[in-house]
């Protein structure tokens, strides 16, 4: 078996997906997702350029023969373009393997440990009554898991993934009005002295069923992430999301001291190497890796097997920032994963969306039903994807009141 052919599309409704699509001799063919948030002409240039010429004539078979010739071949390793453009190969092999065995994913992975996979929404607010509005209809829509972010009063701007005013819910992924970033401001005492009391009032209002996750988005210094995670102890959160940037991992250390909050880090991660220590060492509860940009099902697996030897459990990045391909993906190795733990969601179908990546995976009740469909499940509208191309857009920038750059 050969591959004969493959392309790269960049674009979709409101988002630019980079799409691989790999053909065979066979008639089979496979999907994979490199999008990488806000620099995704970079993993399709790689594609086109370097993988591609690259990949025609091996057998999609081996793919983990042809994972390792590129992550080796390359020389300089690893990186989030390079690796989202591996990861899309590879879920195109997986894909093409399970159309190959007439099998879902899930089956090659070791069949299903789970009927349905628990997601969590994103609810936000300008302020606090609107995002316990926020949470309530997710609440009514059968959630059983809500991430929640607040506006902050008297911060100049928003603050993370939050709406700059009531009722002006904003694309925080991408602004399309260019690639130069909006600024925003970020002032630490503040939201030090407000988030937690804020935490407490949703969790008083919506009982201690509800779970309740929250990102800090890197903005935190160890010192004070291990003063916040003490302050909202009693809230009893699911989990911390990213209180602190992940380089330094030590820093950990420093949280797991002062406190028993779960702890979610991994989103902008690239390969084991990034997290094996966290993981080893145990300062981690949840790997928030996703199957993008870590080089696909193949490096994913690995990552997976190793948390559960010490007992931290999946919580994968999510849409957003990936197509319904990465999803399908994710959607499998949530099915299998002995060690799941819950899946970022946002609804993406839009009926836009659902035509151009028709797909059989059912969410429910805040639960995702794998599909039994042989391979990823999902499927990619080539004359659909005619009525989109690449639009430049960014994400903001964070400066603290004085003008310091500061984490997004
Ligand atoms: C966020 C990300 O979903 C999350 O947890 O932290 O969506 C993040 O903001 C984007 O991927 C940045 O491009
Ligand atoms: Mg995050």
């Amino acid at each position: 078996m050969k591959i004969t052919d493959a392309k790269v599309f960049v674009g979709g409704p409101g988002k630019n997906y980079v799409t691989l699509k790999i053909m065979t001799d066979q008639g089979i063919h496979g999907l994979g997702d490199a999008t990488l948030n806000n620099r995704e002409t970079l993993p399709a240039a790689y594609l086109r350029d370097y993988l591609i010429p690259n990949l025609i004539g091996t057998d999609p078979r081996n793919s983990e023969d042809i994972w390792q010739f590129f992550y080796r071949g390359a020389y300089f390793r690893g990186g989030p373009i390079a690796m989202a453009a591996f990861g899309a190969i590879d879920m195109a092999l997986w894909d093409i393997k399970g159309k190959l065995a007439g099998l879902p994913l899930y089956q090659l992975f070791g069949g299903k440990s789970r009927e349905g996979a628990m997601v969590y929404a994103h609810a936000t607010g300008a302020d606090l009554d609107e995002l316990l509005d926020s949470v309530a209809q997710y609440v009514e829509q059968g959630y059983k898991a809500v991430r929640v972010q607040c506006g902050i009063p008297g911060m100049p701007t928003a603050g993370y993934a939050v709406p700059d005013k009531k009722g002006n819910i904003r694309n925080y992924i991408t602004d399309f009005s260019g690639i130069r970033p909006r600024v925003e401001i970020w002032e630490t005492d503040r939201y030090m002295r407000y988030m937690p009391e804020a935490l407490a009032r949703i969790r008083a209002r919506f009982g201690p069923e509800l779970k309740l996750l929250h990102d800090v988005h890197h903005r935190l210094l160890p010192r004070e992430a291990a003063a916040f995670a003490r302050a909202v102890e009693p809230v009893n959160l699911f989990w911390l999301e990213d209180p602190t940037p992940a380089e330094d991992q030590d820093a950990l250390r420093l949280l797991r001291q002062h406190s028993t909050v779960p702890v979610a880090i991994g989103e902008v991660f690239n390969s084991i190497w990034d997290c094996n220590r966290l993981i080893e060492d145990e300062l981690i509860d949840f790997i928030r890796v996703a199957v993008t940009y870590v080089g696909g099902i193949t490096h994913v697996k690995r990552i997976v097997d190793l948390a559960g030897l010490h007992h931290v459990r999946t919580g994968f990045h999510g849409a957003p920032s990936h197509s319904p391909i990465s999803m399908a993906a994710q959607a499998h190795l949530n099915a299998w994963a002995p060690n799941f733990g819950i899946q970022e969601y946002l609804v993406l179908g839009t009926p836009e969306c659902d035509a151009l990546f028709p797909c059989g995976h059912r969410m429910e009740n805040g639960m995702v039903h794998v599909s039994d469909a042989p391979g990823l499940g999902v499927d990619f509208d080539e004359k659909e994807s005619g009525r989109y191309e690449y639009r430049p857009g960014s994400h903001p920038v964070v400066r603290l009141e004085d003008g310091t750059m500061w984490n997004y």
